[in-house]
């Protein structure tokens, strides 16, 4: 399959595009460097040191034979190129794996530049994405990573669905809206969007550009409804170590368990956003690329609905994974003032069954790849700075954050 990665020089991208490249795909990628400009703007940096990516698509094609393409487009703001690439009746694509987006929840509350920006980027990406497979004419496959935070995260007293829910409303007109005796009517709605950020709020306004283009343009969408990551090596970006991939710890950009892994590895206190109550889902970084090609290997037929799955593996709650972390690698737990604007408890329990279905053996949490993880922490410690360690992008004005309580200045 020819294949076009969006965002091919980030977290999920990277690993994605080298994972397709070995099962055989001709992938391209694009990207505008925004992951990298951001560092840079918040003075933050990978824990690991990850090359240019000229570096990297040579190195790959050192260690595998096969050579990854590259085009720097802006994809939200340079439409032209971007229908360019997608519309080359010879070399386009088959399938277009979206990940140009800003996914950080912090970083999209920080303050309104943020958030603007985070709307403006993402949206637009999306929809000039869209435009341009309709422009082009071609039967393009879009798979979109989405996330878990659509739907918020409590329960409705039943498991989160993969995408849609039934509903019955009680109608009192007949199909030519004649008046009729009061009955029941079934209908199949998108399960009720309850983002926690502006961040996931522009996933939920994606799902509505995917349902209608889906609809009126018979465009071939999957949409993966994410967890949150953990973990960093996938068996390609193990290969060598100019292509390892990115590691964020910092306070908007690390999430929590490859963070608490960090601070565990640094002796620094977990930083448990109060009482850690949260429960959230998770997928460990080799089952994400091997959803993605799932997800590839089994499109909708055009005119479906978008075919929605929710990717994730299991479900922990926060201060269950400090206290894990605590008891095998003897960290300390601080519980700070939660930055966030969210509940201070919640329970998660979520359908999955499509991508088990289609055979995806889950990598669970193990002991194992926890200290995988802190290793590879850990061989890189003198790379931390600790002051980008504390969350310090507000949601409200009245909520505070901080740096637990013996937490170290400098590095072990
Ligand atoms: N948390 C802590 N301590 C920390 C960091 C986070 O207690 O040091 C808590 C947060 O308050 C929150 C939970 O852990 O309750 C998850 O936070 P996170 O930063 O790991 O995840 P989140 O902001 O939800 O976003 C991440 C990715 C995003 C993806 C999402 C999937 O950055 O791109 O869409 O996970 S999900 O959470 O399932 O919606």
């Amino acid at each position: 399959m020819k294949i076009v990665v969006l965002g091919g020089d980030g977290f999920c991208g990277w690993p994605t595009a080298l994972h397709l490249s070995d099962a055989g795909h001709d992938v391209t990628i694009v990207d505008n460097f925004s992951r990298r400009a951001i560092d840079a703007e918040l003075g933050a940096s990978s824990l690991t040191p990850i090359r240019p990516l000229a570096e990297r698509l040579d190195a790959w094609e050192e260690v595998s034979g096969r050579r990854i393409g590259f085009a720097e487009i802006d994809v939200a703001r340079d439409y032209d190129a971007l229908l360019a690439l997608i519309g080359d009746e010879e070399n386009g694509p088959d399938a277009v794996v979206h990940f140009a987006e800003q996914r950080a929840a912090p970083y999209s509350m920080k303050n309104s530049r943020t958030k603007r920006y985070t709307v403006d980027n993402n949206t637009n990406a999306t929809h000039n994405l869209l435009c341009a497979v309709v422009e082009s004419g071609r039967d393009v496959h879009v798979v979109h990573l989405g996330t878990m935070g659509v739907y918020g995260y409590g329960t409705a007293g039943m498991k989160i669905p993969e995408g849609y829910l039934t509903v019955q409303v009680t109608a009192d007109e007949d199909a030519a809206g004649n008046p009729a005796e009061e009955h029941q009517v079934s209908q199949e709605i998108l399960y009720p969007s309850n983002p926690g950020s502006v961040y996931h709020m522009t996933k939920v306004l994606d799902q509505h550009l995917f349902a209608y283009y889906a609809k009126n343009d018979r465009l071939r969408i999957t949409d993966l409804h994410q967890g949150i990551i953990w973990g960093t090596h996938t068996p390609q970006t193990a290969r060598d170590e100019r292509l390892i991939n990115r590691f964020d710890y910092d306070g908007d950009y690390g999430t929590v368990l490859n963070r608490f892994l960090v601070q565990a590895a640094l002796g620094y206190p977990l930083t448990v956003h109060g009482t850690g109550g949260q429960t959230r889902a998770f997928i460990h970084i080799r089952d994400m690329v091997r959803c993605i090609e799932l997800a590839l290997a089994n499109p909708p037929e055009r005119g479906d609905r978008v075919k929605i799955f929710n990717q994730m593996t299991e479900t922990h709650r926060v201060r269950d994974l400090a206290e894990l972390l605590g008891r095998i690698s003897g960290a300390q737990v601080a519980h700070v003032p939660n930055p966030r604007n969210e509940s201070a408890e919640n329970e998660l329990h979520v359908v999955n069954d499509a991508f088990l279905e289609l055979g995806l053996k889950p990598t669970t949490l193990s002991d194992g790849l926890l200290h995988e993880v802190e290793d590879t922490a850990r061989r890189y410690a003198d790379r931390v700075d600790l002051d980008k360690i504390p969350a310090r992008s507000l949601w409200t004005r009245g909520n505070r954050a901080g740096v637990p309580e013996g937490a170290p200045t400098q590095r072990p």
